[in-house]
């Protein structure tokens, strides 16, 4: 399996995070890297291969223009400010509140997030702009008809960037921007699943209300868990997407048999969509031993799951989203690469 992958997402080295009220170093951090392609290169597994560049045309295909504009900034915006920390925002227009843009980078940090845990740093925007170089080099892999699979190795993630926010660690929507590929290169439908620990509320709003594209997202109930405010059992679509979302949030504490359960109902429904590719967006923060999250998956049932996921038979791209049980993410990796590919 070809995998894809830049030392550029280096770029992304944010110092702070909110968390529990302290400013802690971040989870989502350059080494998780590192940890899988160790694991990558102990079990010799597939062929690394490195991104190629593309423009902001892809970007601007799912994000809003007024976003990216601000976003290529944001960092040389805040820095000229004096502040002295990392640029995070304080505020944001909440309920019955104005929805005019700012002009102060402090407010527009609030326009265009969704969260304040995930700190712009120098290089931020950068990193992210490469990430998904790295998704649509894998796009086109798979949308060439050149691989069955490929698996595009993104950090920083993707799946919570929204159309016009970020947040949850993610700026721009990797998966997102490689399934709006895979349509432009001539797929018809395409699938997402999304089996990261969190809901992936960006990639669910920004294909929403579309019949194009179904999205399916297992992941801690929102009541429990971040992003708290989208991945209800409820959403399933407006207008023309009305009946191609459909989410599977899990309490705390759920294990392998009936989160299984559910991912059986999403393949069913993918298979009835009939989608041209399919986009896994992968995080293995669902496992046992992760810091911030709450389910109960151990090592071997990432190779249960990309088995189950391989029987879709389908064009597919493997985005890489969380995962943050630092000696294991690469562990879980690699066991769903080889039970999604066979091998
Ligand atoms: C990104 B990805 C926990 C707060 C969690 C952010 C989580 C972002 C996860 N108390 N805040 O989906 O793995
Ligand atoms: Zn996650």
């Amino acid at each position: 399996m070809k995998i894809i992958y830049s030392e550029e997402h280096r770029l992304r080295d944010s110092k702070t995070e909110l968390f529990g009220g302290e400013l802690v170093q971040p989870f989502e951090r350059p080494s998780r890297m590192d940890l899988i392609l160790k694991q990558i290169d102990l079990r010799s597994y597939g062929e690394i291969v490195e991104p190629v560049s593309f423009g902001l045309d892809e970007v601007l295909r799912v994000h809003d223009a007024g976003y990216v504009e601000f976003m290529a900034g944001a960092w040389e915006e805040w820095v000229a400010t004096g502040y002295k920390g990392e640029a995070m925002p304080t505020c944001w227009p909440a309920r019955r509140m104005s929805d005019k843009i700012p002009t102060f980078v402090e407010g527009k940090l609030g326009y265009y997030s969704l969260a304040t845990e995930t700190s712009i740093s120098e290089g931020t925007w950068e990193a992210a702009l490469v990430s998904k170089d790295v998704a649509l080099t894998g796009a086109k892999i798979v949308g060439s008809g050149q691989e069955r699979i490929a698996f595009a190795l993104c950090r920083p993630p993707g799946h919570h960037a929204a159309i016009d926010m970020y947040g949850g660690y993610c700026f721009i929507n990797n998966a997102a921007v490689a399934a709006q590929s895979l349509r432009d290169q001539g797929a018809k439908k395409v699938a997402i699943l999304d089996v990261d620990f969190h809901h992936g509320n960006g990639t669910q709003d920004i294909f929403y209300a579309r019949d194009d594209v179904f999205f399916a997202s297992l992941h801690g109930d929102p009541a429990d868990a971040f992003p708290h405010f989208l991945g209800y059992a409820d959403e399933t679509g407006s207008g023309a997407g009305e009946g191609f979302t459909q989410n599977y949030p899990f309490a705390p504490g759920t294990g392998f048999e009936e989160w299984r359960i559910g991912l059986g109902d999403a393949i069913k429904r993918i298979e009835a969509f009939g989608p041209d590719a399919l986009v896994v967006s992968l995080g293995t923060d669902t496992y046992k031993e992760d810091p911030i999250s709450f389910f109960k998956l151990d090592h071997e049932d990432f190779t249960v799951m990309g088995q189950d996921i391989a029987k879709l038979n389908k064009p597919t791209l493997v985005v890489m989203e969380g995962g943050y049980a630092i000696d294991d993410i690469g562990i879980n990796t690699v066991n769903f690469l080889s039970g999604i590919e066979g091998s």
